[in-house]
């Protein structure tokens, strides 16, 4: 069995077959395994989303479909670096655009969520991040 060193994990149906996938932090990248709906998980296509650095230490997910495409997209923390905004390209392709998004967050990243907080109809960010609420990040309608 391999072994992660694993803050955040996440479940969501990336690929909109009907079954949960899984999402699973680790230093460097993130892990992707496909589910089949019976419990059972494979690594998926393409498997490994890396990060800008193999330092980084990835350490929470949040989902959420930031374009509208459809299809969900993921958000990670990271305790040691920038943080990472993947979006969706269909058939577990994804491609990084944080900065482009003003949402490459450098704080002491733990935890993130999406929630429509204003009530627009698009989705919110909040980053949380270790040693100070002045640190915490949120942005509103990305
Ligand atoms: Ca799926
Ligand atoms: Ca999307
Ligand atoms: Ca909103």
């Amino acid at each position: 069995m391999t072994t992660f060193h694993s803050a955040g994990v996440a479940l969501e149906d990336l690929d909109l077959d009907g079954n949960l996938d899984l999402v699973i932090c680790d230093v460097g990248k993130l892990h992707i395994f496909k589910g089949d709906g019976t419990g059972r998980f494979t690594p998926a296509l393409s498997g490994i989303l890396l990060l800008h650095n193999a330092s980084f230490a990835a350490s929470g997910i949040a989902i959420g479909d930031i374009d509208g495409n459809g299809y969900p997209d993921i958000y990670v923390s990271v305790i040691n670096g920038t943080n990472h905004l993947f979006f969706n390209k269909k058939k577990f392709k994804f491609e990084e655009k944080a900065e482009a998004y003003l949402v490459a967050d450098t704080g002491i990243g733990f935890s993130v969520n999406m929630v429509d907080y204003d009530n627009d109809g698009d989705i919110d960010l909040f980053v949380c991040n270790y040693g100070s609420f002045l640190k915490d990040r949120f942005n509103i309608n990305m």
